[in-house]
């Protein structure tokens, strides 16, 4: 197996993943917006997108969520995406809705700010300030779900749903968009991610 890999938001989602299950995954790093975009690496993934998972026969499975369930169901130990039919689906849940209310704002900020996403899309820097203005109400969206006291993000146990929830917050640490100090059960939550070894995978 061989994973293209990059500084990028979608490629943490997968090497969090991965060192949260253990297991051993080699790496190729490419640079963003010049290594994706050659013709050999377009052989890869056509839309010139890290991250992209080479199986040994050749395959080539994309999208950083495809990714994570492929090796959910190869390495079954550690199970991050719940075991009985409730935990998988509730895991899912959380790992959508982190994902779509968390990830996408901050993540769409990100592609319509920066000049590296300039040729990638038409930016257009009021959404982009739109987005950055959305993020202190997810937070305390989310701070208003975790007030019941789970320790997770999806309940009990660490699981996917919690990668999602990293993968986001790598981004806002950046630009200090991580949650507003109001947030007590976010910033708690937050700090002890922040303290897994896989964060800094
Ligand atoms: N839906 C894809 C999105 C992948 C994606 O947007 N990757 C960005 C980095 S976060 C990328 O590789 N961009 C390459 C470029 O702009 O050159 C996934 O989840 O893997």
């Amino acid at each position: 197996m061989k994973l293209y890999d990059a500084n990028a938001g979608n490629a943490k989602r997968v090497r969090v993943f991965i060192a949260e299950k253990g297991i051993d995954v080699p790496r190729k790093v490419l640079e963003l917006g010049t290594d994706t975009r050659t013709p050999e690496y377009l052989k890869v993934n056509s839309l010139g997108e890290v991250p992209a998972l080479e199986l040994d026969n050749g395959d080539v499975i994309t999208e950083s969520i495809a990714i994570c369930r492929y090796l959910e169901l190869a390495f079954p130990e550690n199970p991050l995406m719940g075991r009985t039919p409730f935990e998988q689906g509730n895991i899912e849940m959380w790992s959508q809705r982190v994902y779509s209310q968390l990830f996408l704002t901050i993540g769409l900020m990100v592609r319509h700010q920066l000049p590296l996403f300039a040729d990638v899309l038409e930016q257009i820097p009021a959404f982009a300030d739109a987005q950055r203005k959305a993020m202190p109400e997810k937070w305390r969206w989310l701070n208003k779900e975790m007030a019941d006291g789970r320790p997770f993000i999806a309940g009990e146990t660490f699981s996917f749903a919690d990668v999602h929830g990293m993968t986001a917050l790598t981004i806002t640490d950046i630009f200090e968009l991580s949650a507003p100090a109001d947030c007590e059960h976010v910033v708690k939550w937050a700090q002890i991610m922040r303290e897994r070894p896989s964060w800094s995978a």
